[in-house]
């Protein structure tokens, strides 16, 4: 007997967050508006075929037409995604949804991850831990039995009150179902959207690897997949890049993206062999770099474009306090093989809340010096689950995690508050005067 068919609701939340440097300063410029497809809800929504699926952006649509949506399309399971700083809105919308209908609710995502116990709570039924593709399709075949679906490895029944309990899930490669490819399709009226300001251009997204091969302290990657790093076959790659039709850059969505040297040269080789022309983009570790540099020409021939690497900080000191696993001179060596080989860098660096002018002056000094093209800098914060939360916990002054945007200090700053944001606010100007066009 044919089981019956579940209405599937996917929802990537608004652009939120609060921001100090705007609500007590005025300083508008470090907020920004991010938009890019919900890749994680296309992958979710991959393997479930035979049920009717919807994905809706609230990045892209009103809350009024989320409402709207919602109505017609009536929905039995609502999935939620969610990073920190969304964490707060997921649950304002979810009790909403609980108020208005008796759907299922589920949650996972970057936080759900490293903080489960924050959606033990009555609005969710559901939390979802880490790499979710193959779990909640699980979860959803249960459902949709009208079974119980206690048990599954990776996902937790809400017991408000109660502390979680839930088996953990040794993921592995199958957990990517590399079988079945994200519904690009069903996003395929919001994709004109998707406009990178910064770089002005749009991207498609395909992920090449899961997970980590580092366990950097204030990251919120490597429990996605259990402290694994996971490789997507080469072969489903280069399908999902033929999916995305005519879109010319690629951004590989990968935390890591060369943390497995011979599945990399496997993979470009099998770029190169289709005839595929476009632009990737990367997050590469910089001692990657260095020590594979044929790896990189091979694929800057097979069109890598950008790499975004994680240089974090100019002082060994803190590179060894984030638990990086290399030194500055490695950041300089790798930067050297990249201007040679004429790719792009987007380069990670993080302003402690510590920092003081004469920091901020260094860290422009070296983002001149090397010419980093498009410089990105985060502040300090120290995400709930990490290691960088154990450490910093005693010093959070801001526990509101709509704060957790990566644009505000969440702990003590050493200069006065106002100079710190106007500090960063200015760096950020000055480096961004000029921003790099892709050609
Ligand atoms: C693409 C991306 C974006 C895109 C698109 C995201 C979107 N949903 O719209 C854009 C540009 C919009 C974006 C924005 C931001 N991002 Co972002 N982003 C990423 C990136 C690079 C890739 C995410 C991805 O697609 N991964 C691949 C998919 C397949 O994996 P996944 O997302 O983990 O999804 C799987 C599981 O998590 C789980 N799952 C996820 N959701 C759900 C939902 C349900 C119901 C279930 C069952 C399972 C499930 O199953 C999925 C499939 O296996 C990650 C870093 C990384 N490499 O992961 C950062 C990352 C997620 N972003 C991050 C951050 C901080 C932000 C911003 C705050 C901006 C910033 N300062 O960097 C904003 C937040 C937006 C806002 N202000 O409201 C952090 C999150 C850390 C945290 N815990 O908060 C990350 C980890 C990067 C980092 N530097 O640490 N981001
Ligand atoms: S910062 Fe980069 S290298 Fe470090 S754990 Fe996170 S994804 Fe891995």
């Amino acid at each position: 007997m044919a089981k019956p068919k579940l209405k599937i609701m996917l929802v990537n939340p608004p652009n939120c967050g609060r921001s100090i440097p705007e609500e007590e300063y005025g300083i508008t410029s470090l907020k920004q508006l991010f938009k890019g497809e919900p890749f994680s809800l296309q992958v979710l929504a991959g393997p479930l075929r035979e049920h009717d699926v919807l994905i809706f952006d609230m990045k892209c649509e009103s809350e009024e037409a989320f409402w709207a949506a919602f109505n017609q399309f009536r929905p039995d399971v609502v999935g939620l995604t969610a990073v920190t700083c969304e964490a707060n809105t997921v649950i304002r919308l979810a009790e909403n949804v609980k108020e208005k209908s008796d759907a299922t609710v589920v949650i996972g995502g970057n936080h759900a991850t490293y903080n489960p116990e924050y959606f033990n709570r009555p609005p969710f039924d559901y939390i979802v831990i880490g790499l979710g593709k193959k779990s909640f399709a699980q979860l959803i075949g249960k459902l949709a039995e009208g079974k119980k679906s206690n048990g599954i490895a990776g996902i937790a029944k809400t017991t408000p009150g109660k502390p979680l309990t839930y088996l953990m899930r040794n993921y592995d490669e199958t957990d990517l179902m590399p079988e079945i490819p994200p519904r690009y399709d069903l996003i395929a009226k919001y994709r004109d959207q998707y406009f990178l300001e910064q770089l002005g251009l749009r991207m498609g997204f395909v992920l090449s690897a899961y997970g980590c091969t580092h366990k950097c302290s204030f990251c919120a990657i490597p429990n996605m997949a259990g402290g694994k790093y996971l490789n997507y076959e080469a072969d489903a790659v280069v399908r999902d890049i033929v999916l995305l039709g005519d879109t010319s850059f690629i951004r590989l969505v990968d935390a890591n993206t060369f943390g497995n040297a011979r599945h990399s040269q496997k993979l470009c080789d099998k770029i190169i062999r289709a005839g595929i022309v476009k632009k990737y983009f990367a997050d590469v570790r910089a001692d990657t770099i260095v020590k594979h540099p044929e790896l990189i020409k091979n694929w800057k021939d097979a069109g890598l474009y950008a790499v975004i690497v994680g240089f974090e900080d100019v002082s060994d000191e803190r590179l060894t306090s984030y638990n990086k696993k290399y030194q500055g001179q490695v950041i300089s060596q790798a930067i050297e093989i990249l201007h040679k080989l004429g790719i792009v860098i987007i380069g990670d660096f993080i302003a402690s809340p510590r920092d003081e002018e004469d920091d901020f002056k260094k860290l422009e000094n070296f983002i001149l010096k090397h010419q980093i093209e498009v410089p990105v800098i985060s502040v300090l914060t120290p995400l709930p689950g990490t290691q960088l939360y154990k450490t910093m916990k005693k010093d959070i002054i801001i526990d509101d995690l709509d704060y957790y945007t990566f644009t505000n200090a969440v702990t003590a700053t050493k200069m006065p508050a106002k100079v710190f944001y106007q500090t960063y606010a200015g760096l950020m100007k000055r480096l961004h005067e000029k921003p790099h066009r892709p050609q």
